[in-house]
């Protein structure tokens, strides 16, 4: 396997949070490690059952194969293997692989001495779905209220489980969670096309700089946050959409059993009304 000529130096030992030096290698280009070898076990395993529950459910076609979560009527108990347990091991296989991947990114930082940012944003998908399957489920009493693994069948899930709620744009963290994402979009589309239309002129003419980057948000919105700063604006931006996933979902039900217009109630009921 190619190595790019930066790469050698960058292959040293330490850095590991368990099993010393015993996973402290490379298979090509991939840094192996204990979470390197725990990922794929949990990768495999998980895999494996979801092509069992597949064999199963009686359709090879991928959008309608659907991996269930048990009855509720199994509460927080495991389930037989067919009626749900099969979820319930690959939902374990993947939070193992998941978990995994968050620890190798955070040991490969460690390695390299850099911050922990990756694997921080990345946990915050990881929470996000832990707080779907495990988090809601165990609040609400039964792993059957976890969701569906399986292409249309999560989407059934997710419509069901919004209209449950009669209007889920009613669900104020929702409404931060949708514009988060949105002011996501927004914010990488500023800095992909501002960093492009510097750094690539028309043939013969020089690479623009931070310093027009700059001047370019001075002189339209009287503002610039810098090179840095956007950085540190869009994590908060991606990290926040996905938190406030989070929030929304958990909030309903365990917290809100009602629709959630009647939730902006509070609004009508202020005495500054009477
Ligand atoms: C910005 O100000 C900036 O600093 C020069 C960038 O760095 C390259 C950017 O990518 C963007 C998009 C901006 C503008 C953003 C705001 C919030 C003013």
């Amino acid at each position: 396997m190619a190595m790019l000529s930066f790469e050698r130096k960058y292959r040293v030992r330490g850095g590991t949070l368990i099993g010393g030096d015993l996973f402290d290698f490379w298979v090509g280009p991939f840094y192996v490690g204990f979470f390197g070898v725990t990922t794929i076990f949990f990768t495999l395993l998980g895999t494996l059952m979801i092509f069992y529950g597949a064999a199963l459910g009686g359709t090879w076609n991928p959008w309608t194969i659907n991996i269930a979560p048990p009855d509720l009527k199994y509460g927080l108990g495991l389930a037989p293997l067919k009626e749900g347990g099969i979820w319930q091991i690959v939902t374990v296989c993947a939070l193992g692989a998941f978990g995994s991947w968050a620890l190798r990114q955070a040991e490969i930082s460690r390695k390299l001495g850099m911050g922990y940012h990756i694997p921080v944003a990345y946990g915050m998908a990881i929470f996000a779905y832990f707080t779907l399957v495990v988090i809601r489920p165990v609040l609400m009493g039964a792993w059957g209220h976890g969701f569906p693994y399986g292409i249309l069948s999560h989407l059934d899930w997710v419509s069901n489980t919004g209209y449950q709620y009669l209007h889920f744009h009613y669900n104020p963290a929702h409404m931060l969670a949708v514009t988060f994402f949105f002011t996501t979009t927004l914010a990488l589309s500023l800095h992909g096309a501002l960093v492009l239309s510097a750094i690539n002129p028309p043939k013969g003419e020089d690479v623009k700089t931070a310093e027009h980057e700059n001047t370019f948000f001075r002189d339209t919105i009287g503002y610039s946050i810098g090179t840095l700063g956007i950085h540190r604006l869009g994590l908060f931006l991606a990290l926040s959409a996905g938190f406030w996933s989070a929030v929304c979902i958990v909030i309903s039900g365990p917290f809100w059993t009602h629709g959630w217009p009647q939730w902006w109630s509070w609004w009508l009921n202020l005495p500054i009304w009477n």
